[in-house]
């Protein structure tokens, strides 16, 4: 064959097989060798970008929301992180969302329960409270509080200041099923089951109430919803005192459901990480994409030839198998959620540590 019939050859195939494609297409029919490639990755390679939100700049656009709209009218008045890889999907990673949420004092956030997992870490505020099923958490600065699915819950603040805390939430992976159920509760308050802290004082001190016992109040599988910051704080500066330092890590504690010794979510892991000053970790890429929230110190998060600076309350992501590091300028602690406890489940969970 000469140069010419095989340029002929190929241009008839390729009109042969477009007509073939446009034919077909009505038909709900598409070609895996035009896509086959992209479809199943040799390794991940996320639309999702690192990226980070400024606290300041951030704040300052949810304030002004908080002059523009109430908490009620809202239902919830939050500014969702979307990432720019993921333009109009609400989501900070494809399987996780996040979000600041603003309650001003006064204000309330009405009952309602739904099929999404979610967490809520504290960036700034005192006072204001998470009701799950009836009780509240009051909530204070960098403390984690979770509502499970299915479970009611409503936010008010019954405080001085403006309250403001991170939503962590596993929308994207319950649209992904198409499993979503959402129910108001129809007042704006559950009805109170328990005082405030009553959750914490049964089941928050590795024991629990004799199972059958009248004491023995919430939900077996899942007994706990509040890990305050004035417990894991010290935590983990026990375990920067006693332990050594994981090259990767540093000092890191895993938030654990004292159920099971499993994840605090089923679809969600949250851990957090203390890294001396100075202190560089090797590098590590992991599947579970990661949200970070800086609680203390300034650093920086290296991701190949990018750096992202780090001060306290900013919150970054870290996509799917990114290679990165971190520096800590001085004492830097972190808070982290990501998708490591559904990938588990599934046997997606892979990690390189470099
Ligand atoms: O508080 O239940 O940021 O349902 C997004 C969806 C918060 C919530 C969000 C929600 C909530």
């Amino acid at each position: 064959m000469t140069q010419g019939e095989m340029t002929q050859g190929a241009n008839d195939q390729r009109s042969q097989l477009e007509a073939l494609y446009a034919a077909m297409a009505p038909q709900g029919l598409q070609p895996l060798w035009e896509s086959l490639h992209a479809l199943v990755l040799t390794e991940p390679r996320s639309p999702a970008k690192p990226w980070r939100w400024d606290y300041a700049e951030t704040r300052s656009f949810l304030m002004r929301a908080g002059d523009i709209i109430s908490a009620e009218q809202a239902e919830r008045r939050v500014l969702i992180m979307e990432n720019p890889g993921l333009a109009g999907q609400a989501a900070i990673t494809p399987s996780l969302y996040a979000g600041l949420q603003l309650i001003l004092p006064g204000e309330v956030a009405p009952c309602h329960r739904h099929a999404q997992n979610a967490l809520r870490f504290v960036m700034e505020g005192s006072g204001a409270f998470t009701a799950l099923d009836g009780e509240k958490a009051v909530m204070e600065q960098f403390d984690l509080v979770l509502t499970p699915a299915y479970q009611w819950h409503d936010h008010g603040n019954d405080g001085d200041a403006p309250m403001i805390w991170l939503d962590g939430l596993d929308i994207p992976t319950v649209r992904l099923f198409d499993a979503s159920f959402a129910e108001r509760l129809g007042s704006a308050a559950h009805p109170e089951t328990a005082a405030p802290g009553d959750t914490l004082a049964r089941y928050g001190h590795n024991m629990r109430p004799m199972r059958g016992s009248a004491a023995d109040r919430r939900p077996a599988g899942r007994p706990l919803f509040h890990y305050p910051y004035a417990d894991w704080r010290p935590a983990l500066q026990s375990l920067a005192t006693a332990g050594e330092i994981d090259p990767h890590f540093g000092h890191a504690l895993e938030f654990t459901n004292p159920a099971d010794g499993g994840p605090v979510l089923s679809t969600i892991s949250a851990h957090v990480r203390l890294l001396p000053a100075g202190f560089e970790s090797r590098t590590r890429q992991a599947t579970d994409g990661t949200v970070f929230v800086v609680c203390e110190g300034t650093g920086e998060l290296r991701l190949g030839e990018e750096t992202i600076a780090l001060k306290p309350r900013d919150v970054v992501v870290v996509p799917s198998w990114v290679p990165h590091r971190f520096l800590a300028a001085t004492e830097l602690v972190l808070f982290a959620y990501s998708d490591k406890a559904s990938q588990v489940k599934l046997d997606l969970y892979r990690e390189f540590n470099h």
